[in-house]
This record gives structure tokens, C-alpha cells and sequence, in this order.
């Protein structure tokens, strides 16, 4: 056999997976027996054959697959359900350098972003895209997707797929075979080692095609998720051999890539920067004269905050407010937010970052400079991200600290309370929060008294600029902001 069989991690993944909070950063979080991590591996090698890793950008989808950006030591950007494509082909357009890859499910793909897939496919966009046929929901529980068969019996079909009222499977690449735009169209399975050796020269292919920017490559690969299909690996091997590839027959369906000459790299769009800005911020650039640049020892380093409670009080927007301040003051910001499914209530937080650098990922993993929790199972969860000399802010009539080293600042304030009181409602908590933390930061000597006016001035600044249509919000978050200040006693 000619095949060169790899062993160990290929340097496209990290090593460990540092990203990946909690204590396993060996290995990835799939299900055993699940094809994501057979299809991460192939398309990791094949990123590193080409030598296309310093410029490969990851669309990493909504799905199982979510989290790939835990393991490819790649660009990535986390995209909205579906629109992986949609966003790869601003990445083609803005950086047409980079080589533009998108990974996505079949509930992503062919279902809630299948327009976004179909457009893309028929502007021939120069991106390779993975697609994961397991013919289901994966990560939300085992839900029809539209590549479910007949019959197959999911958590929403618990009496087989009816045809007569749920339609038939969705048959992608027979569907793209009918645009000219495309490039390669393949369809590959992952059940049987013959099977994966034939995917691994697909998705080769595919990356070929992207690093010699041939056009449009997709790759469909019937891939197994043994756990919501509550079956075991040799059933859920023989359910894709002798049901799903009845339905999808694997083959190569299109591979024009010999015919198509490899592309050039387009030169970037020349962007006027100034005319851009005035165009994306006029207020900041209205302000411009006011702007003053930071010099205060605070933004010596990158500033990660977290800050946590529960939906409704407002934590993403103190997030944001927090963010535009910086950014309206030409800091790079990062803005990562995390919410339960529920409409209201449920747990909420977000991770800030600010940075005079860029930012290389928005992840906040135990090197928290400043942690803002008003609910105790917020603290009990995020209290473990915070340096050992980092800030604690906390609502004290909602947590109780403990076991916290000496070295951590810790300032208890009821902005809670304090907003219905002062303000003349809760949700104003998250302006209460900013001017308290203005104080610390001066009272730590991290904002001189001209940092600290320019502090305000950037909070009203990125108040006005969300609420400008609403005078009364204005003034209402201003409000709050004073009355934070003076629950520690400072104007
Ligand atoms: C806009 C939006 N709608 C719905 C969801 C819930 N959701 C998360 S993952 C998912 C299904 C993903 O399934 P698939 O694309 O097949 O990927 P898999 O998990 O099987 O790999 C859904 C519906 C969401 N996160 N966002
Ligand atoms: S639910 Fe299915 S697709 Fe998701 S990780 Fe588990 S086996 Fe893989």
C-alpha cells in the first residue's frame, strides 16, 4: 500500500488544546465513535500537505463541530447558524489572500443556511466546504435533518420520517451538480477504513483545489453519530452502509479541476481607512479631537474581563458598553458572549477584551484580569478564571465570596439595588457596574484624574452613540454611572 499512514497530531491542531476550558486538553470533546474527529483529522493533514495553514480561515459552524476552534491551530471565525458560507465569501472578498474553509452539518448547511450554500456554490466562491451528513441534529439531541431517510425514526420523528408530511432527504450534491459555477463535487463516508482513506483523497483534493484557488470544491461525507442514533459502532457502520449510502451514493460527481486554470491572487481592495471610519463611526470620528490616547498602565497589557449573571440584567450590554468604550478610544476589542437557550433568565456572561495588540482569540480561559458576578452560581462557575491578583466585583446581596486568595481585590456593591433605587430600575445595574469599576481603577491607581475623565467620556460616548434616539436612556445610564461612582464614595 502506497498510503503513508500518520500517526501522532498533525501540527495543524494544537497541542494540548489549551483552549478547551476545564481540565482535558488531550483530547476533543465528540462523542467515541463520531465522525467529526476522523473528518477534523483528515482535513488538519491536508491543511499541513499544502502548507496553507498560515493563511487558512476556518468557518467553524453552529453544530457539534462548534467548537473547532479548540483544536485547528488556524485563523477561525465562530459563525451564525448557517452561515458559514455567507461569511466565507467576506472573507474571500476582504482577504482574498487567505484560503477559506467552511465546515458545516446538515442541519447547518442543508437546512437553516441552505441559501447562503446555494448562492455561494453558484458564485463559484474560491472556498472548500466540508459537509457533514450524519443525518441529524448532532449537538442539539438527535432532531430530523433533512438528510434523515425515510422512515428513520429521530427525536422528532419517534415514528420514522414521514415522507407524506416531513418530505424526502435532501440530496445536496445531486442538487449543485446542476449549477456551472463548481468546481469538484464529491460524496465520501467515514464507515469502513477503505472509506476513510477514499475520504482523506477528497478532502486532499478539496484542499488542493483551494491552495491552487481553482474555484468552488465541496465534499459531502456521510459520517456516523453512533449516540443520538442510539446505536453502537458496528450498527451505526452497517446503518450507513446499508441504508444512508442507499440514498446517497458515494462518487465523485464533478471534478473539473483539471480543466480549470489555478488562480491568482486578486490584490485586496484598497480601503480608505478615514473614509471608512467616518462611514462605520461617525460619532467617534466627530469626536476625534476629544480622543486622547490612553497612556495609563492598565492597557500596558491586554485587560480580559468576565463578567457573569443571569439573562435580563443586562450582562451582554455591559459586555458592550465596555467594549465600544475601548474601541472608540482605538483599542483593538474583543466581545464574546454565552447564554442558555432561554428566552429570559438562564445564565448569561460574556467575555471583553482590550488590547493595544490584536486580539488572537476571544477566549477567556483562568487569566481573568477583572470578574463582575451578580449571581452565586455565576461566581461559583467563572470565580476559577480570575488571576490570583486579579479584580472581583460582586453583588453582595446575591454572592457570598469564598475561598479567595488575599491577593484578589474584592468589592461588593448592591448595584442591583442601587439601580431600582437611584436609577428607578434593575436594568441599569450594568451602568451602576461601570462607574464603580471607574473608582477601583482609580482608587488602584490605574487611572490618573485625566484617564478617569476620559473613562467617562468614553462611556458616554458609547452610551450615546446605542441609545442617541432615546435622550431619556442617555440620561438615565448617566444616572446610574454617577450613582456607581458614589456607592464608594466618589463623585
Ligand atoms: C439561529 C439558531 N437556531 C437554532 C440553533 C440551535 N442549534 C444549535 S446546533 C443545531 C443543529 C446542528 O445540527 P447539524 O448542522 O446537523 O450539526 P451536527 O451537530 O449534527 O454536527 C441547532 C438547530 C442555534 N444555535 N441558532
Ligand atoms: S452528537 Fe453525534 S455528531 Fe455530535 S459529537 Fe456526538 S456523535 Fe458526533
Amino acid at each position: 500500500m502506497s498510503e503513508k499512514i500518520k500517526f501522532g497530531r498533525s501540527p495543524v491542531f494544537f497541542d494540548p488544546f489549551e483552549r478547551r476550558p476545564g481540565p482535558i486538553k488531550k483530547n476533543m470533546h465528540y462523542c467515541p465513535g463520531c465522525g467529526h474527529g476522523i473528518l477534523h483529522k483528515l482535513v488538519a493533514e491536508a491543511i499541513d500537505h499544502y502548507g496553507i495553514q498560515g493563511k487558512t480561515m476556518f468557518m467553524v459552524p453552529v453544530g457539534c463541530a462548534v467548537f473547532a476552534y479548540y483544536y485547528f491551530n488556524v485563523g477561525a471565525i465562530s459563525v451564525p447558524h448557517g452561515r458559514a458560507p455567507a461569511v466565507g465569501t467576506g472573507v474571500c472578498r476582504a482577504k482574498p489572500d487567505s484560503y477559506v474553509i467552511s465546515y458545516q452539518g446538515d442541519g447547518d448547511l442543508a437546512a437553516i443556511g441552505f441559501n447562503e450554500f446555494l448562492q455561494a456554490a453558484n458564485r463559484g466562491e474560491k472556498m472548500s466546504i466540508f459537509f457533514v451528513n450524519n443525518s441529524n441534529y448532532g449537538m442539539t439531541g438527535g432532531q430530523m435533518a433533512p438528510t434523515t431517510l425515510p422512515g428513520q425514526k429521530t427525536t422528532t420523528t419517534p415514528f420514522g420520517r414521514n415522507v407524506l408530511t416531513d418530505g424526502y432527504p435532501v440530496h445536496v450534491c445531486e442538487m449543485i451538480n446542476t449549477l456551472t459555477a463548481p468546481v469538484y463535487i464529491e460524496r465520501v463516508a467515514l464507515s469502513t477504513t477503505a472509506r476513510i482513506m477514499a475520504a482523506r483523497k477528497a478532502v486532499f483534493k478539496a484542499i488542493e483545489n483551494l491552495r491552487d484557488r481553482k474555484g468552488f470544491s465541496f465534499v459531502e461525507v456521510v459520517s456516523p453519530c453512533p449516540v443520538n442514533l442510539k446505536m453502537n459502532a458496528e450498527q451505526i457502520n452497517d446503518f450507513i452502509e446499508n441504508q444512508m449510502l442507499k440514498e446517497f451514493p458515494l462518487g465523485c460527481l464533478r471534478d473539473r479541476s483539471a480543466e480549470v486554470p489555478a488562480g491568482t491572487v486578486p490584490e485586496p481592495p484598497a480601503h480608505d481607512v478615514e473614509t471608512v471610519k467616518k462611514v462605520l463611526f461617525p460619532q467617534a470620528m466627530e469626536e476625534q479631537g476629544s480622543v486622547r490616547k490612553n497612556t495609563s498602565a492598565i492597557f500596558d497589557r491586554e485587560l480580559r474581563i468576565k463578567m457573569a449573571g443571569f439573562g435580563g440584567q443586562g450582562i451582554l450590554s455591559l459586555g458592550i458598553t465596555l467594549a465600544n468604550m475601548a474601541r472608540l478610544r482605538n483599542f483593538n476589542v474583543s466581545w464574546m458572549p454565552s447564554y442558555g437557550p432561554e428566552q429570559r433568565g438562564g445564565a448569561a456572561s460574556c467575555a471583553v477584551i482590550v488590547s493595544r495588540n490584536r486580539i488572537p482569540s476571544p477566549m477567556i480561559s483562568r487569566d481573568c484580569d477583572l470578574f463582575i458576578a451578580t449571581t452565586q452560581a455565576a461566581y461559583d462557575k467563572y470565580i476559577g478564571e480570575l488571576r490570583p491578583d486579579g479584580i472581583l466585583i460582586y453583588d453582595h446581596t446575591a454572592v457570598t465570596p469564598a475561598d479567595l486568595p488575599e491577593s484578589v481585590i474584592k468589592v461588593g456593591v448592591d448595584a442591583v439595588d442601587v439601580a431600582s433605587r437611584e436609577v428607578g430600575s434593575a436594568k441599569y445595574v450594568n451602568s451602576v457596574l461601570i462607574g464603580v469599576l471607574s473608582v477601583i481603577l482609580e482608587q488602584r491607581g490605574l487611572l490618573d484624574a485625566a484617564d478617569q475623565a476620559d473613562f467617562e467620556q468614553a462611556f458616554n460616548a458609547a452610551v450615546r452613540e446605542k441609545f442617541g434616539k432615546k435622550p431619556g436612556a442617555v440620561e438615565l445610564n448617566a444616572k446610574a454611572f454617577a450613582a456607581g461612582r458614589k456607592v464608594l464614595g466618589q463623585k
